[in-house]
């Protein structure tokens, strides 16, 4: 029967074929079946022998970003390299109140499936079983949906020896109800693979005796859920295993802990240890709960970035103890065979001949094949609205088509074992955060066609290329998505070179709350393919240090669709490659006429220009040397020892105040330029019991009455100065209650610095599902948090021990303050042809142009909306600095000309 169904199965599996690349546990075993009381392997020496196998269950799909950091080929290939895991189990979370959601039935079925197929491809790549778990713990089953699943399932991965089938984790009503949920979840999957079904109890899967002999199946088991601190290990539910098995059933233990039942308590390490005994004379396989990092003393981890391998939890150091790790595996010759590996390289498309292949790079030159081009970027290159990253590579610039300066990608081969002359790549990736508000990024990127306008990949099937570096999230831009929330897949880091091929049901988009705009690529979008990009991130509020990728450069190359017909553009109209650097003041690389030529780049805040401040309001500047505001409120320093922090400031604890005292007189710092100033000195943290970041902070209530505010409606720009250490500024109106704060990110200075923002740059983070309009008539409280990573306090403390902060100020929207941007332009359009300026706008308009001195040598009003034409003809070579307002937006851009 198997070999029908392996038949069957490969025919709806598609072309993509995933086999191991490494001896593991199932190639030694084989398939797992049910042999009376013991589960055997279906490989020859091992029919008659009782297998036992250890490992990990993941936490639920549906739960944060701790959890499906592990749903990941880099999770699977590190649990594997380094606990030596043999079973991971794969626990789908079907519906749950904390999966906003995500679960297979509130409306994650597609991110669910790629999930799957993308840790199922994992496992068997590394030759381990994985478990396929109805993850829920109920009264129902949600039978419909499950026997749905799993007819999917068992069609897409129920040839494959490495697949498990558990049909419901935890079942909370009666025995009835499991049953017939079985029943009906057998016969799905046994349409499709005679694979291993595990069935669950009554009583959170406590009762293997209820479900041993209830089936007729020939190869089921019955899952043991137990916890050693409330269940000894001679107790009631050792003997409900032992007479399962006494009635020829063999026990999976899906599920067990070292802790009592409710999840709390101290691990009983005497009677978990007789456990791990009982478990190993009767051979009964388990997986431990749970690979992730959430927030429960059972987790194995306690980081999610993953580029400085595992980093695991007092639980987790005990549990991969007991792991089979170094055990040696032979291939017993039942499945065939190591992965094909690559089979060489691409050499080449003549111009005009048909291909399938976006790109191989052979022709050597910027563009693909579909005409498109190739770059880099990071988010350095941020317009600024959400903070500006750091992150850097060591490739030379090139000035594309656009006469835009990117990084030039063009890469001879890496003269490794190919057959390749080009490639594509990023070199030298360092990931810095900067103030930008997300997680530090370095991309590489392919525009599909040169004028940027949509491509059609509709008759592509799966989409593959080569690479060699960095573990990458690789993305398809769609035009469909307009927040960035791309569909994309993570491949994990490879010093080799490796060939990847994905399907469309791999590709998901990240949870941002709004699930209702996600799509499949399955269903839409492929006819409408702006960009391909390789993503190398790093993680959220981790130290710049900790969050480097393991190999600092990405090399891609033959980029293939499979189904796709392209006429190659070869040999791009003279493109030769050449790094150009507008800074090295070379030749003008992309005018066509060799007249003066410009060149047109999103700029940085330029702090060049030394901000002209008109006050409007001083809340304070703290020259009386005293705590209290000219608004009537008081200073103050707080720190995360509520939360269960350990954080720390060496400023004076004041019974009387009560409070820390903040004032300083100005000859605290000889840098002051004022009589006094306020701040942080000493600044140390240190985790203690908290669940997130550690800080310190110095706060501000406006008014006295801290039940008021103060109105600041016609206060446009916050103004302050400070000195020390990065921070983030946060407001308060009262409003949020999720501690979801407009706020705004602040990079470390070694001198007094000044910082303006405008009302709009103050943002909630991304994470809120509540967001609100701040109430600038209703300003209650201000602070600057000085804030560190969860979970890093031993190696990582501020760059600076101490912030000093002075004369906080409402100021005027008109003061020259270069760090003041508006409201994100992306109404206002600017672009260069030759050294004409084009400015589209939807309004009147100013335009103005500064030197690099600060000088302003254009400013013109433009009366209505449209588009206007800025020439810049006669003007002198060199930088200047382009900004637009209009309609209360502003728009700023570094021209050069050449
Ligand atoms: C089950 O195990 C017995 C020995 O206990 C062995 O003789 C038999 O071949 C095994 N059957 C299967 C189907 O593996
Ligand atoms: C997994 O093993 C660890 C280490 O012994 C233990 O702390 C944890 O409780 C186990 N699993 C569960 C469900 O508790
Ligand atoms: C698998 O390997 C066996 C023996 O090594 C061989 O006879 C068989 O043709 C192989 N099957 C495939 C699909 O390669
Ligand atoms: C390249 O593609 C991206 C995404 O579609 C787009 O934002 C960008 O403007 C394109 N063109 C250039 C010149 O970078
Ligand atoms: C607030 O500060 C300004 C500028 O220092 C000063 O002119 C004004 O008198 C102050 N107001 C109060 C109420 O202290
Ligand atoms: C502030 O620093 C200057 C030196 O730059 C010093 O002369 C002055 O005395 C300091 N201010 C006070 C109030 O001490
Ligand atoms: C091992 C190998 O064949 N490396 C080759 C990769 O491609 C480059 C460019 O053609 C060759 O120079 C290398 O010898
Ligand atoms: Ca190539």
């Amino acid at each position: 029967m198997k070999k029908i169904l392996a038949i069957m199965a490969v025919a709806a599996v598609s072309a993509m074929a995933i086999s191991a690349n490494r001896v593991g546990p199932v190639s030694t075993y084989g398939e797992l079946k049910a042999n009376g009381s013991k589960l055997s392997g279906s490989c020859p020496q091992y029919q008659n022998e009782a297998v036992q196998v250890k490992g990990m269950s993941l936490f639920w799909s549906s739960a944060a970003d701790s959890a499906t950091a592990f749903y990941t080929e880099k999770a699977v290939n590190l649990m594997v390299k380094d606990m030596g895991i043999e079973v991971l189990r794969f626990a789908m979370g079907v519906s749950n109140s904390f999966d906003k959601g995500r679960g297979y039935i509130t409306g994650g079925e597609d991110l669910q499936k790629a999930y799957l197929k993308n840790v199922v491809n994992a496992a068997i790549e590394n030759d381990i079983y994985v478990i396929i778990d109805w993850h829920i713990e109920s009264s129902t089953g949600y039978t419909d949906d499950a026997v749905k699943f799993f007819d999917y399932a068992a069609e897409t991965y129920g040839e494959y020896n490495n697949v498990i089938f558990e049909v419901w984790n935890e079942p909370t009503g009666g025995w009835s109800e499991v049953k017939s949920h079985a029943d009906r979840v057998i016969s799905a999957i046994r349409k499709h693979s005679d694979n291993l079904i595990l069935i669950g109890s009554t009583g959170w899967s406590s009762n293997p005796a209820e479900c041993a002999g209830s089936f007729s199946d020939k190869n089921y088991g019955c899952t043991l859920h137990f916890y050693a601190a409330t269940h000894p290990a001679n107790g009631d539910k050792a003997q409900s295993a032992a007479s399962a098995m006494s009635k020829g059933v063999p026990v999976f233990a899906t599920e067990w802990g070292t802790v009592s039942a409710d999840g709390n308590g101290g691990a009983n390490q005497g009677e978990s240890e007789k456990w791990i005994s009982w478990m190993d004379q009767n051979k009964i396989s388990w997986a431990n709960w749970s690979a992730s990092a959430v927030n429960e003393g059972s987790a194995a981890f306690n980081k999610i970035n993953l580029d400085n391998g595992l980093s695991y939890s007092t639980s987790g150091n005990m549990v991969k103890g007991w792991m089979n790790k170094g055990k040696s595996y032979k291939d017993c010759g039942l499945q065939n065979g190591s992965s094909s590996g690559n089979s060489g390289f691409s050499t080449g498309v003549a111009n005009g001949a048909k291909t399938d292949l976006i790109d191989d790079v052979e022709d050597n030159d910027h563009y693909a094949y579909t005409g498109g081009f190739w770059s880099a970027w990071t988010d350095a290159g941020e317009s600024g609205t959400n903070g500006v990253g750091k992150s850097t590579l060591t490739n030379a610039k090139w000035e594309n088509d656009f006469g835009k300066e990117v990084y030039d990608v063009l890469l001879p081969s890496d003269g490794g074992k190919n057959t390749s002359k080009y490639m594509v790549g990023m070199k030298g990736i360092k990931l810095a955060r900067g103030t930008y508000e997300y997680a530090p990024y370095a991309d590489l990127g392919l525009n599909l066609t040169k004028d940027t306008t949509v491509f059609n990949m509709k008759s592509c099937k799966s989409i593959s290329y080569k690479f060699k570096g960095a573990s990458h999230n690789f993305r398809l831009e769609t035009s469909l998505v307009t927040n960035w929330n791309f569909h994309h897949v993570n491949k994990d880091a490879s010093e080799e070179w490796k060939e990847v091929e994905l399907t469309w049901d791999q590709f998901n988009q990240e949870d941002w709350g709004d699930n209702d705009k996600h799509f499949n690529l399955k269903d839409k979008g492929l006819d409408k393919v702006m960009r391909l990009a390789w993503e190398v991130k790093g993680v959220l509020n981790v130290p710049d240090a900790q969050n480097q990728p393991s190999l600092d450069y990405l090399y891609v190359d033959d980029v293939r669709c499979d189904g796709m017909s392209i006429t190659a553009i070869s040999g791009g109209a003279g493109d030769t490659p050449k790094s150009s650097s507008s800074s090295n003041g070379g030749k003008s690389s992309s005018s066509k006429g060799g007249k003066s030529s410009s060149s047109i780049a999103p700029t940085q805040s330029s702090s060049s220009v030394a901000p002209v401040i008109t006050d409007l309001l001083v809340i304070d500047d703290v020259e009386d040397v005293d705590e209290v505001l000219n608004t009537t409120g008081t200073w103050y320093a707080y720190t995360d020892v509520d939360g269960g922090g350990q954080s720390a400031i060496t400023n004076v604890y004041d019974p009387a105040l009560p409070g820390y005292v903040v004032v300083f007189p100005g000859t605290k710092d000889a840098t002051n330029g004022t009589q006094g100033f306020v701040g942080l000195e000493g600044i140390s943290w240190k985790d203690g019991t908290l669940t997130y970041d550690p800080f310190v902070a110095l706060g501000v209530n406006l008014n006295a009455d801290t039940s008021k505010g103060v109105d600041l409606t016609n206060c446009p720009v916050i103004s302050y100065r400070y000195k020390g250490n990065g921070h983030t500024i946060k407001l308060q109106d009262g409003q949020v209650t999720d501690f979801a704060f407009h706020n705004r990110r602040v990079e470390s200075a070694a001198e007094w610095t000044t910082i303006a923002f405008a009302q709009e740059e103050f943002k909630q983070p991304s994470w809120t599902e509540t967001k609100v309009d701040f109430n600038w008539a209703n300003v209650k409280k201000m602070s600057w948090e000085v804030i560190g990573a969860l979970g890093y306090s031993d190696e990582f403390q501020p760059e600076y021990n101490y912030l000093y902060v002075d004369d906080l100020k409402c100021v005027a929207a008109g003061s020259v303050g270069v760090r003041v941007s508006r409201k994100a332009a992306s109404d206002l359009k600017l672009t260069v042809n030759g050294d004409m300026l084009n400015v589209v706008t939807t309004a009147a308009a100013r335009i103005q142009v500064f030197d690099m001195q600060g000088n302003m040598v254009m400013n013109r009003v433009e009366n209505a909306a449209g588009n206007h034409q800025v020439s810049f003809q006669g003007m002198n070579r060199g930088n200047y600095v382009v900004r637009v307002k209009s309609a209360g937006m502003a728009k700023t851009a570094r021209i050069s000309i050449r």
